[in-house]
């Protein structure tokens, strides 16, 4: 009994530790929010809600420059977005895993 205090600060202590290392470990998994990106779109697939694009390295994911279909939300429009053209685009992680582009946007400059 003359010990209880300490073994409850001790447990206290594991218990905070723990859940700072259970948090972390969320964090990373999960990136937070939408990542931006940039690339040039090959082909648009309206019917599959896909494009294709060569798009420049990622530092936020990890991803190096590459070419790659991406799908696309049902919000986004593809109205006017074609082969050629230099985009702008937010990426959001989908359950599964994989990403879809979020909002996108021609470049202007
Ligand atoms: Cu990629």
């Amino acid at each position: 009994m003359f010990q209880q205090p300490r073994i409850r600060a001790q447990f206290f202590t594991i218990g905070a530790l723990l859940a700072l290392f259970v948090a972390s470990a969320a964090v990373q998994a999960e990136p937070v929010g939408l990542v931006t990106g940039e690339g040039t779109i090959n082909k648009v697939l309206a019917s599959e809600r896909k494009v294709n694009v060569s798009h420049a390295a990622i530092p936020a994911l990890k991803w190096p420059a590459m070419t790659m279909d991406l799908g696309v939300a049902e919000a986004v429009s593809l109205d006017g977005i074609e082969a050629g053209d230099e985009v702008t685009f937010q990426l959001r992680k989908e359950a599964n895993g994989s990403y879809v582009i979020e909002s996108l946007a021609v470049s202007t400059d």
